[in-house]
């Protein structure tokens, strides 16, 4: 798939002049009374958020109506930083010839996550129609009170309260149906307080009141470091703490109802389709799935980022052979999946972009569960070995027995699977991904065997 004609930003918005070198940007720009009114409650603000839903809400053709209030997941940095800039930051948008650089201003609040008083007042409001997260894949398993998706309850039950009327809540991380994962966690906190409130049951409410939109987004978007900081400060000529790094493409695919109205995120290239699961595997499949391989294998290789994996031959042709065996099961036509493979191999390799292994590499238990774990039982259900999904998964054994800072919300299984020893060890930690997996002893002999095989030259 080619990047849609208008995911390139449009225009350079601003840029100031050298004299204002060290002036923050908020000053250079719009005061708080132009800031869009808040339509839409965001959790999880972190850079993907701010280049990606923010990227696709500042050129909606009616941007001027949805203004974000953005929350953050744990840790409260991001929000106080953007808070002081107005919520106003910079994009960077880094292609292969050079950075350009965005201001956005669709950010019109942000919150530190604890701050559920807001956060309730917010999704109380009838002007708010829309709730848009990105917590991490782990987060959608977590039901403690502080957990995003408990706070995300806590403002639905507000919303009842004050009979604000519908509204869509839109998931936006690298989950598979990630839509109906969500109202299926939404749903189990709920049920589990109408135990133990006596305020009526939510859950029947959330049912019929809450759309919970299944979406695939895309946008690489490597981690900021202090020479991007740098490089806005002297290239534009003011002062931003903010600043966001991503690549020109942007995608993102939905499905579902936005029953209080939405942005006209179309404007920006964002497609609206009634079944995504074909999209969905795709971009999780072979994107992600092709991320987490080079990780794995890349790190064991020695390589710290994805530009300089892909380069090495044997990380490339693993890739390529975890692809073939993917798209055996990417069939609808309308996914053009050589065209996608072509543009994936040019994005990875776009030297400008240092996107770091170690980023990547992070919750493989959920990540793999849902990138290698569909292929390897697609290609088995099919009667084939699936070698290739095998050789991901022996990556990753290899990778957390020889990394032992490795982050993983089951690290503490992780690390008693790994005290074991053979095929033993090898399928309790297989175990870890997929129950069934570890009961497959052809499997469990196969990614045995495969261990090793990135060894450094
Ligand atoms: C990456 C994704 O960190 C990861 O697991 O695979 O964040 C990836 O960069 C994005 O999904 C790209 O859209």
């Amino acid at each position: 798939m080619t990047a849609p004609a208008n995911s390139e930003p449009r225009d350079v918005e601003f840029r100031a002049p050298g004299s204002a070198q060290h002036t923050p940007l908020h000053l250079l720009t719009r005061g708080r009374q132009l800031a869009p009114p808040v339509r839409i409650v965001h959790i999880g603000l972190g850079a993907f958020h701010r280049s990606h839903q923010a990227w696709f809400t500042h050129h909606a053709t009616d941007a001027a109506e949805w203004g974000i209030a953005a929350f953050t997941g744990r840790r409260p940095g991001a929000a106080h930083t953007l808070a002081m800039q107005d919520g106003l930051f910079t994009l960077v948008v880094r292609g292969p010839e050079g950075d350009r650089f965005e201001i956005l201003k669709c950010i019109t609040e942000a919150h530190s996550g604890a701050d559920t008083h807001r956060l309730d007042e917010l999704l109380a409001a009838p002007t708010t129609a829309v709730v848009t997260l990105t917590i991490t894949e782990a987060a959608y398993q977590a039901d403690d009170p502080d957990s995003p998706l408990a706070r995300l309850v806590g403002g639905l039950a507000a919303r009842r309260a004050s009979s604000a009327g519908p509204l869509a809540v839109v998931s936006c991380d690298n989950v598979a149906s990630n839509g109906d994962v969500t109202r299926d966690a939404v749903l189990r906190i709920a049920e589990a307080w109408d135990t133990t409130t006596k305020n009526g049951p939510l859950a029947p409410w959330i049912r019929d009141n809450v759309s919970f939109v299944n979406t695939s987004v895309d946008r690489i978007t490597p981690r900021t470091t202090d020479a991007d900081i740098a490089e806005v400060q002297s290239r534009c000529g003011y002062q931003d703490r903010a600043v966001v790094v991503a690549e020109p493409f942007a995608n993102w695919i939905l499905s579902g109802d936005f029953p209080a109205g939405r942005p006209a995120w179309e404007a920006a290239g964002a497609q609206f389709v009634d079944g995504i699961e074909p999209f969905e595997n795709r971009k999780l499949w072979l994107l992600n799935g092709a991320h987490s391989l080079l990780a794995y294998a890349g790190s064991l290789r020695g390589h710290s980022t994805v530009s300089d994996a892909l380069a090495d031959p044997l990380c490339r042709n693993a890739v390529e052979a975890f692809w073939d065996e993917a798209q055996r099961h990417l069939t609808a036509s309308e996914l053009d999946i050589p065209s996608y493979r072509a543009s994936l191999l040019n994005r990875f390799s776009n030297p400008r972009i240092t996107h770091y292994l170690e980023q990547i590499s992070a919750d493989g238990t959920t990540k793999l569960r849902m990138r290698a774990v569909p292929v390897l039982a697609a290609e088995r259900r099919a009667g084939r070995s699936g070698l290739a999904a095998a050789v991901m998964l022996a990556a990753w054994v290899d990778f957390v027995s020889a990394n032992s800072s490795f982050q993983d919300p089951m690290r503490e299984q992780i690390l008693a699977a790994l005290a074991l020893e053979g095929r033993e060890r090898t399928s309790s930690l297989l175990a870890l991904l997929d129950p069934l997996l570890a009961e497959d002893e052809d499997l469990t002999y196969r990614v045995d065997s495969l261990l090793g095989s990135f060894a450094p030259n």
